[in-house]
């Protein structure tokens, strides 16, 4: 197979073919995100305050300033990204007093998967976003085909539908840079490469509720928007402050999916990285096997085969052979029909007859590649630009193992990225948005 020629092909036939796909929605997580730079003589005053010399006994959530600061430090020190959800909200309070709002900006899975598919030219997107208040609907980009249900039942851009001014949840994302320094307990400690960490306040969302006002005007709707996105899970908790636990929250996540289901619509699981166990376990056992696709990467795979009771050998590390087998475990136990994989070098998509979505998974990694390039989404026009950059020498090895049900496709690389926060939500959405492509080719 030659993929240049594969890359050059579809690149030309992308706008012709969004034209012609159907519309997608996109539930449940829309947020702002509040943008900080790393002040490191104030991180280690902070640090120095609070006592916080290390990161042992990482905890999963943030219930005190210890906690807060036990997990900046743990990005600052390892480079490593990282996401904690506030639990109290005099925390909440603090970080706002300590740091302010930081640069609004838009985010969560949900947001993000719009803002790719609609910048990329995609007709019909409507986005789950609630509370839909002042700050947040401003966030969105003035494109047309952005939709969202306001609450009072209209399909109407986000700018058009919001009702309060108060954001009710933010979450903070404090960007470390490669070579900041610290000094604790007459240690240098040197930030080893550009990440983030991210400290999210989340009351409301956290419980992925479905407000009543989408649900109904999207069942009246269904038939415009037929493939439904859903994603979020790696803010919910396992236990929410009023005794709810997440288990109930997934059943009722379930019936809304069953109601969808029921009249044709088409189901993906964007994983994320979703760290608390039990919040997986919920969402294998009651969601997976509602679900027709399944988005996910290496690290995400790998904390699913040991939940699973798996091997995760060689999955972290995008071993294709590793990946393949859990892949097809993953498959079998859940019964989902689709797995879209994503890793640095390679997509691998499990599915019957997996190599006629070859033009979404290729037109999804050059969206990805250019994304990368310029830190923005690309149109379906632009990611010709991306053709240039080389295929992945990893990918083109792992491309080997393609069989009637796993295509595996190398990817571009960009060798300097501007940006690959989001990169994954981009791949997942265009690769799904497009993969019911054999009906109008
Ligand atoms: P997540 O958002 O799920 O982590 O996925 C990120 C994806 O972005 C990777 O799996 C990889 O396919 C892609 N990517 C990254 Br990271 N860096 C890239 C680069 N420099 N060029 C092309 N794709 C990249």
């Amino acid at each position: 197979m030659n993929y240049e020629q594969l890359f050059l092909e579809f690149s030309e036939k992308a706008c012709e073919f969004v034209e012609k796909a159907s519309g997608v929605a996109l539930g449940f997580h829309s947020v702002a995100d509040g943008i900080l730079t790393t002040d490191v003589e104030k991180l280690q005053r902070l640090l120095l305050k609070y006592e916080v010399f290390d990161f042992s006994n990482l905890p999963e959530s943030i219930s005190s300033v210890e906690d807060f600061l036990k997990g900046y430090l743990f990005t600052f020190t390892t480079g490593k990204a990282l996401q904690m959800m506030i639990d109290k909200k005099d925390i909440k309070n603090w970080i706002e007093e300590n740091f302010g709002k930081g640069t609004l900006k838009l985010g969560g899975t949900s947001a993000n998967m719009a803002v790719a598919l609609a910048s990329f030219g995609f007709k019909k997107i409507l986005v789950y976003a609630y509370p839909l208040v002042r700050e947040l609907a401003e966030l969105f980009p003035n494109i047309e085909s952005i939709k969202t249900v306001s609450q009072d039942g209209r399909i109407v851009h986000p700018k058009d539908g919001w009702k309060e001014e108060k954001l009710g949840a933010i979450h903070w994302i404090f960007e470390v840079k490669k070579g900041q320094k610290i000094s604790l307990s007459g240690k240098e400690i040197v930030c080893p490469r550009d990440n983030r960490f991210i400290a999210s306040w989340n009351p409301v969302n956290s419980k992925l509720v479905i407000a009543d006002h989408f649900k109904r005007v999207y069942l009246e709707r269904i038939s415009e928007y037929p493939k439904f996105m859903l994603a979020g899970f790696h803010i919910m908790r396992d236990v929410y402050p009023d005794g709810e636990t997440v288990e109930s929250r997934m059943e009722d996540i379930a019936s809304f999916v069953d109601e969808i289901k029921k009249r044709g619509a088409k189901v993906h699981i964007e994983m994320a990285s979703i760290r608390r166990k039990r919040v997986r376990k919920a969402l294998i056992d009651i969601l997976f096997p509602r679900a027709d696709s399944l988005g996910i990467n290496e690290v995400e795979l790998s904390w699913i085969a040991e939940d699973l009771g798996e091997s995760d050998e060689g999955v972290l590390e995008g071993d294709p052979n590793a990946v393949s087998t859990t892949l097809r475990k993953v498959s079998e136990k859940a019964g989902i029909g689709r797995i879209h994989f994503h890793t640095l070098g390679y997509y691998m998509l499990l599915e019957k007859n997996a190599e006629k979505e070859k033009f979404g998974l290729a037109v999804a990694a050059l969206a990805a590649a250019r994304r990368a390039e310029i830190g923005s989404s690309p149109s379906c026009d632009d990611i010709k630009e991306a053709l240039r950059h080389p295929l992945s020498e990893t990918g083109l090895k792992a491309s080997k193992l393609s069989s009637s049900d796993l295509y595996i496709l190398p990817t571009k690389i960009v060798s300097k990225p501007k940006l690959t926060v989001g990169l994954g939500d981009t791949i997942s959405s265009i690769a799904f948005s497009l993969s019911d492509i054999d009906d109008f080719v």
